[in-house]
């Protein structure tokens, strides 16, 4: 209906002018409405942007300001009251199990010095040597019956055969120092650095000589201490 108007008026301007004028007219009226389409899109937008806000703190403001603000400001009051004193609480709690938690470890940390007191295994550091258990038809014995190491070197006594044998130390021979050391460095003691029975071939049991001072050092085995089962360690 528009078109007929837009031809009767550029009509009057040419045919050329009107073909133009129309493309340029329908062009213009579609621009236009865009543009107005746009412009009620952006007024929209635009009255949604600050009403929207406006609307919902108006909202707030009159329908929750009372309610919501009121409530917020109490639950908000309560909230942090609540929140400080668990908080508070939590933390007290928390704190003192921390401490408790602070107390268990040095109480770990004593036993750690206990155990190095009491003794803890001084690792070996340089060479572990091999003595055998030996008993058989010649008799009982260590092979080598004597043997020298370094400090920090280990021994690892090995049944071969004729056991139960173990490595046993007498005290009485021996510095308060190099008892403390060996009383660490013996695993599974069966009594006051007695190592435990050695009863098939190929068990072992190995001391470490770290931490124990020079010096020469006898040895025995228990069950042939008798029969003349005894050895000598001289550590350098
Ligand atoms: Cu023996």
């Amino acid at each position: 209906m528009a078109t007929p108007e837009r031809d009767t008026v550029y009509t009057n301007d040419g045919t050329n002018r009107t073909a133009v004028t129309r493309e340029s007219s329908s062009t213009g009226w579609f621009v236009g409405i865009i543009v107005a389409l746009a412009l009620l899109a952006i007024g929209y937008l635009v009255f949604s942007a600050n009403s929207g806000p406006a609307v919902p703190a108006n909202s707030v403001n009159v329908t929750n300001t009372p309610a919501v603000t009121a409530p917020a400001d109490i639950t908000t009051t309560p909230a942090p009251m609540t929140e400080a004193p668990a908080t508070g609480t939590q933390t007290t709690p928390m704190a003192p199990a921390t401490d408790s938690m602070a107390p268990v470890a040095p109480a770990t940390d004593s036993m750690a010095p206990a155990a190095p007191a009491a003794g803890a295994m001084a690792p070996i550091t340089g060479t572990t040597h091999t003595v055998n258990m030996v008993g058989d038809g010649q008799g009982y014995r260590f092979e080598p019956a004597e043997i020298t190491i370094k400090a920090g070197d280990g021994i690892k006594f090995v049944m071969v055969s004729g056991g139960p044998h173990n490595v046993a130390f007498d005290p009485a021979t021996l510095s308060a120092e190099a008892k403390t050391a060996l009383l660490a460095n013996m695993p599974e003691q069966a009594g006051e650095l007695s190592g435990k029975m050695l009863l098939n071939a190929n068990e072992d049991y190995t001391v470490s000589f770290a931490g124990v001072p020079a010096g020469s050092y006898d040895y025995f085995c228990t069950p042939h201490l008798a029969m003349g089962m005894k050895g000598k360690i001289t550590v350098q």
